[in-house]
């Protein structure tokens, strides 16, 4: 019950861009025990996802959009991300992994999430950030030796620069040395299919137990 009264009371908190509360209401349910990714899912992404239909539906504009993922991106920087981090139990290297939003996007709170879960799950996390051009996914692969690459796609739009990802490495001569994996709010598992990629995520847990699958690690999620 005090789970429930706690996810509501952030999703409140988010759709009143009411960014103080949402890092109150976050710490207060850290301190009752929570899980950050519970927090996150539950709380954060739920809210988020009602703030984009409010958005569709012609309830909230642009302005809302932008205040209600300002409110999210603070506590996920400065409470969450530190916590799940604090949380890890140890230190050991899975692989590489290069990640970013893809070109045209500039969406990328689900992707820092990610970033955050794969990199307390034991990933070295090559960050390239948003609105990211297919070549420089190449370039970094290589640099980095990755042995994955995760892209993230938030607009029906921007969908398409997965699949121009997936070419780039083969015109690249990367493709069969690295798995590509995917995600965001339009993606699919047989979209990921039909361009050519190795996982879909719907997720962040799912982004770290496809990650290890991609690479035959047996899962299990070090970050309760
Ligand atoms: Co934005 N936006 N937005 N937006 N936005 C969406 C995405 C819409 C769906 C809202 C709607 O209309 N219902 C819509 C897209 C419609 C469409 O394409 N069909 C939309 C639109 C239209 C736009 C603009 C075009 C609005 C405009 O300017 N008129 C514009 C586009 C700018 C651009 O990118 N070129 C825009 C701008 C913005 C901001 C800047 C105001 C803000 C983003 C801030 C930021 O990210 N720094 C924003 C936001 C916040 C949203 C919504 C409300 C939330 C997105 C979000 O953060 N979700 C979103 C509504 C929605 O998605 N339902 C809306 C929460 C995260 C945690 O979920 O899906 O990103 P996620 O990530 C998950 C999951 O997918 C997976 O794990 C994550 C963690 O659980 N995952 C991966 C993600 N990446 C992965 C990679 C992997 O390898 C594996 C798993």
């Amino acid at each position: 019950m005090l789970q429930q009264v706690a996810y509501e009371d952030i999703v409140n908190a988010v759709l009143t861009f009411d960014s103080d509360r949402v890092t109150d209401v976050t710490k207060k349910a850290l301190s009752l025990g929570e899980d950050p990714v519970k927090i996150i899912e539950q709380g954060l992404n739920r809210a988020l996802r009602i703030v984009g239909k409010k958005f569709e539906g012609g309830e909230f504009f642009l302005m809302d959009l932008v205040a209600a993922a300002e409110a999210v991106q603070k506590v996920m920087r400065e409470t969450l991300e530190p916590e799940i981090l604090r949380r890890k139990v140890q230190r050991k290297t899975l692989g590489n992994l290069v990640l970013g939003t893809v070109e045209g996007d500039i969406h990328d709170i689900g992707k820092n999430i990610v970033g955050a879960m794969l990199f307390a799950a034991g990933f070295e996390i090559d960050d390239l950030g948003k609105d990211v051009p297919s070549e420089q996914f190449v370039a970094r692969a290589r640099e980095t030796n990755a042995s994955i690459v995760g892209a993230s796609a938030l607009l029906t739009t921007s969908l398409s620069m997965q699949r121009e990802i997936v070419k780039a490495m083969v015109a690249g001569g990367l493709r069969d040395r690295l798995r590509l994996m995917f995600g965001g709010a339009p993606v699919t598992d047989e979209w990921v299919k039909e361009i050519g990629g190795d996982g879909y995520a719907e997720d962040a847990v799912g982004a770290v137990k496809v990650a290890k699958k991609l690479l035959n690690i047996d899962f299990e999620l070090q970050v309760e």
